[in-house]
């Protein structure tokens, strides 16, 4: 094990942001280093906390680090910002209300922004939160603004995600119909001091009672036919167990001003107990294995196999000017590519 890596399961945080900084560069010895941590990972409880910008994020993420560290707990932060430019893990400035706790040692906060390479935020923000499991931290507090496939993808990365929400903001339920509502274990109500919020929560749990009638399965004729018989006999027939679903809870915060945010805590605390009761967590973490690997796999194979192209072809956008001149036939090139690949 590199001496770096050493350093990061000792909790070094020079050493966190050097191995960070090594990963977004590319670095050979970054992947020696992510070998080597990999083992010593799995213990932190992840967070997402997503939503539309302006939204409150980081005002509540702020709140939140703050009862983590009441609890004794090490907190990490991720906060993903796919509209900046690379900031090369420096904080935000004034886009991250988290000043407070700069000087915390139990605080280690980086952003991550993209750089336009092949669907590589989601892989960067899941190599970091290793970092930061790696090194110690409890909870890993993820940040990311929107419904993108890239929030989506990293929302699935957590344990517990929290969609925030404010009020008054009609499109912003839509958007969140568009994909983020079946990943979201606790609504959030932001700014519940603004006129509207108890709207925006009524209009929230009609969609999740939407979701649950279109979800409920019909029941089937055996199942139908027992009641019936059952209930001409006077008997109470129980229905087969409904496997263990989440209710996700909708919730009034006022992060600027900390109202709201012990009943937040809570809730978190209760979807962990719930996943650990049901065994849930650990198909959680399987499905978020699976999707890192083939994540891990695309990225390898389309390098390679874009280097094999450079090396035979040329450089992709001549190449892709030789296709959009009707020149290239991009069926037959990518099937060669591919099944070079499967030798
Ligand atoms: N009225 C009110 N304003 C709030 C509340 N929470 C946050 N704000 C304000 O909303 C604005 C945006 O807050 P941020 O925490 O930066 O929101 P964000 O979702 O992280 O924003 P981006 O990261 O830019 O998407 C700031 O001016 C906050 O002071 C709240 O509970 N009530
Ligand atoms: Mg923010």
């Amino acid at each position: 094990m590199s001496s770096l890596s050493k350093k990061v399961l000792e909790g070094d945080v020079r050493s966190a942001s050097r191995l960070m900084r090594n990963i977004d560069d590319g670095a050979e010895s970054a992947t020696q280093d992510l070998r080597a941590l990999f083992p010593k990972t799995g213990r932190a409880y992840i967070i997402g906390i997503t939503g539309s910008p302006g939204a409150g994020k980081s005002t509540l993420t702020d709140r939140l680090i703050a009862a983590f560290r009441k609890q004794g707990k090490k907190v990490g932060v991720i906060a993903v910002d796919p509209t900046s430019p690379f900031t090369g893990g420096a904080i935000l400035g004034d886009r991250i209300r988290m000043q407070d706790h700069a000087t915390d040692p139990g605080v280690f906060i980086r952003s991550l922004a993209t750089r336009g390479n092949l669907g590589g935020l989601s892989r960067a923000t899941g190599d970091c939160i290793r970092v930061m499991d790696a090194m110690g931290q409890d909870v890993i507090l993820v940040e990311t603004v929107g419904v993108g496939q890239d929030e989506i993808d990293i929302a699935q990365m957590a344990h517990t995600t929290l969609v925030v929400t404010v009020p008054g903001m009609g499109d912003d339920i839509q958007a969140i119909k568009a994909g983020i509502l079946e990943v979201a274990d606790v609504f959030v109500v932001n700014k519940a001091d603004l006129d509207g919020a108890d709207r925006t929560v009524r209009e929230l749990r009609m969609m999740l009672e939407l979701r649950h009638a279109v979800k409920a399965p019909p029941m089937d004729h055996d199942a139908h036919h027992r009641m019936v018989r059952a209930k001409a006999e006077g008997r109470h027939e129980e229905t087969a167990p409904a496997p263990q679903e989440w209710e996700p809870p909708i919730l009034k915060v006022v992060a600027a001003k900390d109202q709201g945010v012990d009943a937040l805590v809570k809730a978190v605390e209760d979807h962990q107990a719930f996943l650990d009761k049901t065994g849930q967590r650990k198909e959680k973490e399987r499905a978020r294995a699976a999707m890192q690997f083939v994540a891990l796999l695309r990225e390898r194979l389309l390098r390679s196999a874009l280097e094999r192209l450079e090396r035979e072809r040329g450089r992709l956008d001549e190449v892709a000017g030789r296709i959009a001149d009707r020149q290239a036939d991009p069926y037959a090139l990518a099937e060669e590519l591919a099944s070079q690949l499967r030798e």
